[in-house]
């Protein structure tokens, strides 16, 4: 809003300028989501107590009973304050912004009915696993539609690390654009099973991904990284920024012991808006990368499913996702946290060296 008002009156007072920068723009964002959501979480953490928006428990992670009650929903906190910061500081005519907040906000309705229906029934049943794809796929579907229609649309997958090799997907890169988004969102939401553990590896891919936007819509960075141009794609980093500043005032929270859980609500539409993020700047393969963390949790269900249903009743883990099967061997929380977190670091540093190394 402060670009589309202000900057036209540059002519009257140069100091305006500054609102046309990104990188001013992108800043400001993250201190507005970050100091809304520390201001606001206290409030809001009440408000969800008074509706009693409490978490079930399972009985299988002993450790966990003591979190009994803890509210959850606190999606809806990252949620409000990027709508607030993106309002303020995105450029509201850019068709991107409009997308991404589709795909943040769609996911986030997901996941939001997921959670209003496990509160109902007291017993963490959300809605059927069909029900949630569904939704899922209906989200994905409706922007890869308007990806379809863009005219920076690409079909072509770029390889890290290899200069000179992209595949061309054709059609099925739109089937393919469906599944990063519906996947990454997924598995973001595997992953949140224990104090900061989804919200510090999702900051961390966030920053990645606000560097490669920021890069892609940059003509001069652009060519001379060799990474596709995209115009109009760079107003995105604000986006970035907006959900990095909204994700450590959520952590500042969900910090162990965590005050707040981000429900579904919040797991959904961050991994939704992550696999958005990849296709946006064509690094769709990067988030595999960035996001690795996110994938073994997966693939270690995956894998502890397969086994168990072929063995007939035997286990890889002690129990899937991996970080239940740390819990187990008897870790402390705090600690697999912070191990979890060092190690996205170190993929979102060696996803970042796919910039200069080709
Ligand atoms: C959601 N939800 C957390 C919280 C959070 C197929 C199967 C592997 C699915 C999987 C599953 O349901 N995963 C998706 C995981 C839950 O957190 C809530 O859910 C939201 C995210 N959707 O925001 O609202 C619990 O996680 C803990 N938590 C924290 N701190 C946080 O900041 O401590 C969450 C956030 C919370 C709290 O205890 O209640 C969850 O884990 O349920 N299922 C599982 O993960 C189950 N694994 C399992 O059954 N493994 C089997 C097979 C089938 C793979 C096996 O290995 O044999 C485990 N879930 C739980 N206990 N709770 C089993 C043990």
């Amino acid at each position: 809003m402060f670009y589309n008002l202000l900057f036209p009156l540059t002519s009257e007072w140069t100091a305006l300028n500054v609102f046309r920068y990104i990188s001013f723009r992108s800043l400001a964002a993250l201190i507005t989501a970050l100091v809304l959501s520390i201001l606001m979480g206290p409030r809001f953490i009440a408000w969800l107590r008074r509706l009693k928006c409490g978490q079930y428990i399972h009985e299988d992670v002993a450790v966990h009973a003591a979190k009994a009650g803890t509210p959850t929903m606190g999606g809806l906190l990252m949620l409000s304050t990027l709508l607030v910061s993106m309002f303020f500081w995105s450029d509201l005519t850019n068709r991107y912004v409009w997308q991404v907040l589709l795909v943040f906000v769609g996911f986030g309705f997901v996941g939001f009915w997921d959670d209003m229906t496990k509160l109902r029934h007291h017993q963490n049943k959300g809605i059927s696993g069909k029900a949630k794809i569904a939704g899922q796929l209906l989200v994905a579907c409706a922007a890869m539609v308007l990806l379809y229609m863009d005219p920076n649309y690409s079909s072509k997958l770029t390889v890290p690390f290899f200069k000179e090799v992209t595949f061309d997907l054709g059609l099925l890169y739109l089937p393919f654009g469906v599944f990063v988004m519906v996947a990454a969102s997924n598995a973001v939401n595997l992953t949140d099973g224990l104090d900061g553990l989804a919200i510090g590896p999702s900051i961390v891919a966030c920053l990645v991904f606000s560097i490669f936007i920021y890069i892609t819509g940059n003509a001069r960075f652009a060519s001379y990284l060799l990474v596709p141009y995209m115009p109009g794609v760079g107003e995105i980093t604000i986006f970035c920024a907006a959900l990095v500043g909204a994700g450590l005032g959520f952590l500042w929270f969900n910090a162990y012991p965590a005050q707040i859980f981000m429900g579904d609500v919040g797991s959904l539409s961050i991994g939704g808006a992550l696999g958005y993020l990849a296709l946006l700047c064509k690094q769709e393969l990067v988030l595999s990368v960035v996001g690795g963390l996110f994938v073994a949790e997966t693939l270690s269900v995956i894998l502890q499913v397969s086994y168990f249903r072929w063995t007939g009743g035997k286990r890889i883990f002690r129990m899937a996702p991996l970080h239940h099967h740390f819990e187990l061997k008897g870790i402390p929380e705090s600690k697999i946290i912070i191990r979890f977190w060092i190690t996205s670091i170190l993929l979102g540093l060696v996803a970042l060296s796919v910039l200069k190394l080709r």
